[in-house]
């Protein structure tokens, strides 16, 4: 048998990534700081998306780093199964500080999708533990993105990411809010769509409230490309929720620690869900780690409700890892230390001005944005769609920047550290390489 080569790319599935494609023409990263990711050759790369969305405060930030050098000599892993240590309550404690409203109990996961299926599993135990074991029934929404695992593609509304794994949970489905029709090159939250989420009175007239849990949405789809909620539309769907006694969770694994330009987006368009998912930002990507913030009316009536001593039956290995736990402190010290969701917030007008610059550049068919993110969608090639972008991603790739190519859209969502010349920068170069993508 031949000895496996050095560098040999072989053995590694890599996650949604045509492997055949990729592995004949590689793209690999070795080093990154603040802004800037750097390639095995010494090439700069300017990172126009945090990471995957989740590098908020830039790369490998100090204070992150020495947290997570230091827990690791000092205690590797602890378990949280009838014991646990003193950071993980640390952590949920600055974690529930952030938290709106209510909510201020936290379950630790190791991933959004974790988080996604916690949450959900959350709300059924809520539900059987208030008497109403009835309600099971999830609802989700089309183009919503909630990870992979089961609960999250059965709620999740991307066909690409269900159809090969057609053995799902009993949901439904609201309409996707995207609407170029009417909202094309809006600034901030589109004029039109409020009304799309009354097609939840028809979704409860369908199977009656009697039979439904909870509703999950990201409150700005990220994944489907920078989908920011029509005016008024999260308001409505609160409503509705509260009127026919179902719980609203909000998936806020992109746009939670600042992406926004505020804690979380229920805070920013001032809606208050029942639960929030996060991941991601909360340690600054540094080490995997998710949570799912709980109100107290939930984590009570769990407690309250049980029927036996352990109250969930449900938790990881990993749920509160002590480097996990360090890093996701080293990290909210940072972003308060640097005041980066304040920053977010003030950079926002500048983005926003610089990404519909970008209006009436060659193939663009719409520009959105809210906080630090944005999208640019583009005019699909007849015949072969995600080719385009596909083709600016990679062009940005040797221009020396990291752009997000999902579908025929570039989404941007620079760290929140960005300075107003290096997204003039971003924009600059994303508009030479349009000119000449045909
Ligand atoms: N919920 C939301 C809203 C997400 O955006 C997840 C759950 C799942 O998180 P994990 O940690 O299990 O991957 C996500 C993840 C992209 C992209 O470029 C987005 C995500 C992941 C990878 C790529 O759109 N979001």
């Amino acid at each position: 048998m031949n000895a496996p080569l050095r560098n040999d790319l072989s053995a590694f599935w890599i996650p949604f990534t045509s492997n055949r494609r990729f592995k004949a023409d590689p793209r690999l990263l070795a080093r990154a700081k603040d802004m800037h990711y750097e390639t095995p050759d010494g090439r700069r790369l300017l990172d126009g998306t945090a990471g995957l969305w989740c590098v908020n405060a830039g790369h490998s930030r100090p204070k992150i780093v020495e947290a997570i050098q230091r827990q690791a000599a000092e205690m590797d892993f602890a378990p949280t199964f009838n014991l646990a240590h003193p950071l993980a309550f640390e952590a949920a404690r600055r974690i529930a500080a952030l938290l709106p409203g209510e909510l201020d109990h936290v379950f630790f996961t190791n991933s959004g999708s974790e988080s996604v299926d916690t949450a959900l599993k959350i709300a059924l135990a809520y539900q059987r533990a208030r008497g109403k074991g009835h309600k099971t029934r999830l609802i989700g929404r089309e183009r919503g993105y909630h990870g992979v695992n089961f609960g999250g593609i059965s709620v999740g509304g991307l066909p690409k990411n269900r159809m090969y794994f057609n053995n799902l949970l009993q949901v439904d489905h609201l309409p996707h809010t995207h609407d170029l029709a009417r909202n094309a090159f809006s600034r901030g939250l589109p004029e039109h769509g409020a009304e799309l989420a009354d097609a939840l009175e028809r979704i409860v007239a369908l199977h009656d409230a009697s039979t439904i849990a909870a509703v999950i949405v990201e409150p700005m789809a990220g994944s489907a490309g920078v989908l920011p909620p029509p005016k008024g539309y999260l308001e409505r769907l609160r409503a509705i929720c509260t009127k026919h006694d179902i719980l609203l969770i909000f998936d806020e694994v992109i746009t939670g620690f600042g992406r926004v330009g505020a804690p979380f987006a229920a805070e920013r368009f001032g809606v208050q869900p029942d639960m929030i998912c996060m991941a991601k930002g909360v340690t600054n990507a540094a080490v995997p780690m998710g949570a799912v913030g709980v109100s107290r009316t939930i984590y009570n009536t769990v407690l309250e409700g049980a029927d036996a001593p352990i109250e969930l039956f449900h938790g990881y290995t990993y749920s509160g890892h002590p480097l996990a736990c360090a890093a996701a402190l080293g990290t909210l010290d940072t972003y308060a230390e640097d005041g980066l969701f304040e920053r977010a917030r003030a950079l926002e007008p500048h983005f926003e001005a610089a990404v519909h610059s970008l209006k009436g550049a060659r193939h663009v068919i719409d520009i959105r944005n809210c906080g630090l993110a944005a999208a640019i969608e583009l005019e699909p090639r007849p015949g072969a769609a995600t080719d385009r972008a596909m083709e600016v991603f990679r062009a940005c790739f040797d221009q020396g920047l990291l752009v997000r190519a999902t579908g025929d859209i570039l989404a941007l969502s620079p760290p929140l550290i960005v300075s107003e010349a290096e997204i003039d920068e971003i924009v600059d170069r994303i508009g030479q390489v349009l000119a000449k993508v045909a």
